[in-house]
């Protein structure tokens, strides 16, 4: 294979550029810093002679078409959105290694026999609108977003709109691509167990089922000085008490069932009016559906017990994806390769949601981890070494290359 360029460090580092603001990276679906990674991609990919594609929720799709059996897709990719203040790895470095491998396949072998397709998905992580993985599941069909706005009040199809407007001043092709023959997702692990067991790659055997909720508390605003405290309707002191039973009930259900409550909106914030209402996030993750079940029935049933008039308390769930099991065959070919490029390997459960989880309903699928300095992400400070990047990117090219040429 061709001397490694920095080719995927600068790509990295070009996209990460246009959205670094003071405290990490800032790519939310839609807004002119995602609109840039996007419409970067596309000039890379037409540089490389791929066929850019830009379906109605801003997915990017770049295709060296097969030579031979050009309905036959081998596809990789992950999504170009980010979290608020994220790192500079989660997703993208799944579409830019993505990106890298198939340019070092091409450089060197030429055409493929089957299409070669490179997908940038539009929305992942849930981080701006309340929907996940809208960018994969409008790809297989799965289900459309309708009704939805971000904290500004945005509404998410207008955003979508004016995005995908903006990408296809761009000279791409247009439409919803067929669902391809195998999907691969290249991502850092987000978690400590590659680092700590000293291992280059992670084959991922399955995906944790995650549920998220809102819940709104309704209290009663009143003065902060004058309402004595017996008298108080404080939605906040509330909404404390709530979340603090909640996360005994998730330990008491399982110790493997992760409890987050990463978001916190007061009305109407303001430090002498007691508030009047709060709406908190619920994130919660486990292996087993039964035991996510079990805790949203915990969540409902709490929310009934704390609404005494005049507090009530509303649970809305807005994402419920199951537990999946990755493809056998695919991580096996994988486990072949790493032991043939001689990459230390462990298999493992991913944590963390990926767009993997939506592609493997359509398609046979498989990720391939790198390790996370420290187990970090999410967060300006995560980290993975470019040896280690590299290695998930040869390790992806081998997998490509045997399915593709
Ligand atoms: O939240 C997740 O697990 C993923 O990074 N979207
Ligand atoms: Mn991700
Ligand atoms: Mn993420
Ligand atoms: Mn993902």
């Amino acid at each position: 294979m061709p001397i490694k360029t920095d080719q995927l460090m600068a790509h990295l580092a070009t996209i990460n550029r246009f959205s670094t603001n003071e405290v990490g990276q800032n790519r939310l679906v839609y807004t002119s810093n995602w609109i840039k990674g996007q419409r970067q991609l596309i000039a890379w990919g037409h540089q490389a002679g791929m066929r850019a594609t830009v379906d109605a929720y801003g997915t990017v799709y770049l295709d060296i078409a097969g030579s031979q059996a050009p309905d036959k897709i081998i596809a990789t990719g992950s999504h170009m959105d980010t979290v608020v203040h994220g790192g500079p790895y989660d997703g993208l470095y799944g579409v830019l290694g993505g990106f890298q491998a198939i340019c070092e396949l091409i450089q060197v072998l030429g055409r493929p026999k089957k299409t070669l397709r490179l997908i940038s998905f539009s929305e992942e992580e849930g981080s701006r609108f309340p929907a996940t993985f809208s960018g994969s599941k409008h790809y297989c069909r799965v289900e459309d977003v309708a009704g939805i706005q971000d904290h500004a009040g945005i509404d998410f199809n207008k955003a979508r709109q004016a995005a995908v407007a903006k990408l296809k001043e761009a000279n791409v092709h247009t439409g919803l691509p067929s669902v391809p023959t195998t999907f691969t997702e290249l991502h850092i692990e987000q978690g400590p167990r590659l680092i700590n067991a000293h291992r280059q790659i992670g084959l991922v055997t399955s995906i944790v089922g995650q549920r998220r909720f809102t819940i709104t508390v309704n209290g009663l605003s009143n003065h902060a000085g004058t309402t004595p405290m017996a008298d108080r309707h404080d939605a906040f002191q509330i909404a404390v008490t709530l979340i603090s039973r909640l996360r005994q009930l998730a330990a008491s259900i399982s110790r493997q069932l992760t409890f987050t409550v990463g978001e916190v909106h007061v009305w109407p914030n303001t430090s002498n009016v007691i508030p009047g209402k709060v709406t908190f996030s619920i994130d919660t993750r486990h292996v087993d559906a039964a035991v996510l079940n079990r805790f949203e029935v915990g969540i409902r049933n709490k929310a009934v017990d704390f609404s005494i008039p005049p507090i009530s308390v509303t649970v809305n769930r807005w994402v419920a994806d199951k537990p999946v099991q990755l493809d056998a065959s695919l991580l096996q070919r994988n486990e072949n390769l790493a032991a043939k490029l001689g990459l230390s390997y462990q298999k493992l459960a991913s944590g963390a949601g990926h767009d993997s989880e939506i592609m493997s309903r359509v398609t046979p699928t498989t990720m391939i981890f790198v390790p996370s300095i420290g187990g970090i992400s999410h967060a300006p400070q995560e980290k993975t070494s470019p040896s280690d990047l590299h290695n998930g990117v040869d390790l992806l090219r081998e997998s490509l290359k045997q399915q593709a040429y």
